[in-house]
């Protein structure tokens, strides 16, 4: 049996700028909101530690920026709390748990084709293993699969792509799928996808293979979108729109 703890949107970095009243805001400090979304990031790296799981899955939008126009890098602060914590996590798990992490639509430098895990990936070569946007494109153009294996389990990454945005992209991303995404078979095989609309940002096709599991992130609200899918939904209220949302993580079986 294979354990999978599943998270997503953490969102680290996040500050609230416009439309806060200045005497909300705790200047030449880490500001609320965003020692909010750190200690829940904490506290998700910490129910996975509980769980004894074999492998961590994020689902994207690990760090808050950039995100698109808004070119501005995650904070030192932001930085720092994700390598301590994310070590804080291999020691208590003896790194033998390895971590794998998508793109989201937030925290990728969408022009410079360069994503802020990448920097994680680095620091635990041997334990962090990532997919980002550009990993993404540059698989499908050289028509190679995105994917992490191990002995008994194949995980198929799927970084954020509105590959309906532009005509040409869903065509390649939808051959793409069917020649290199394929589920193998008699191995364990999972899904990690960051996207929510079907056919916009979610392709139908991961819920026509036969993945035992399709770990999504992007929709805030924690619920199950098939039998086998679901998304983990973000650790923190993001928004006054999520104020009465429960916030959790999954762990699969
Ligand atoms: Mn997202």
């Amino acid at each position: 049996m294979v354990k999978i703890a599943h998270m997503s949107d953490t969102h680290l970095s996040h500050r609230r700028v416009r439309n806060v009243r200045d005497s909300w805001k705790e200047r030449y400090r880490v500001s609320w909101i965003e020692n909010d979304f750190s200690l829940a990031f904490q506290r998700a790296l910490d129910a996975a530690i509980e769980t004894k799981c074999d492998f961590l899955v994020h689902s994207g939008d690990l760090f808050d920026v950039p995100v698109k126009r808004n070119t501005t890098s995650p904070s030192e602060y932001a930085r720092a709390i994700a390598i301590s914590e994310i070590r804080r996590f291999l020691e208590a798990t003896h790194f033998k748990v390895p971590i794998i992490i998508i793109d989201g639509n937030h925290g990728t430098y969408l022009y410079r084709n360069n994503s802020t895990i990448e920097f994680i990936k680095s620091a635990f070569p041997e334990n962090v293993f990532i997919a980002t946007n550009y990993d993404l494109k540059r698989a499908i153009v050289k028509n190679e699969p995105l994917k992490v294996e191990f002995e008994e389990i194949n995980f198929y990454l799927f970084p954020y792509l509105e590959f309906k945005s532009m005509a040409n992209y869903e065509e390649l991303y939808d051959e793409w799928i069917s020649k290199c995404q394929e589920p193998e078979d008699g191995k364990i095989n999972v899904a990690v996808a960051h996207g929510m609309f079907r056919n916009l940002d979610l392709h139908e096709k991961l819920f026509s293979f036969p993945y035992d599991y399709v770990a999504l992130g992007h929709d805030h609200q924690q619920r199950k979108y098939a039998p086998n899918a679901w998304q983990a939904g973000s650790t923190e209220k993001y928004t006054f729109a999520e104020r009465g949302q429960e916030k959790y993580f999954r762990s699969y079986y």
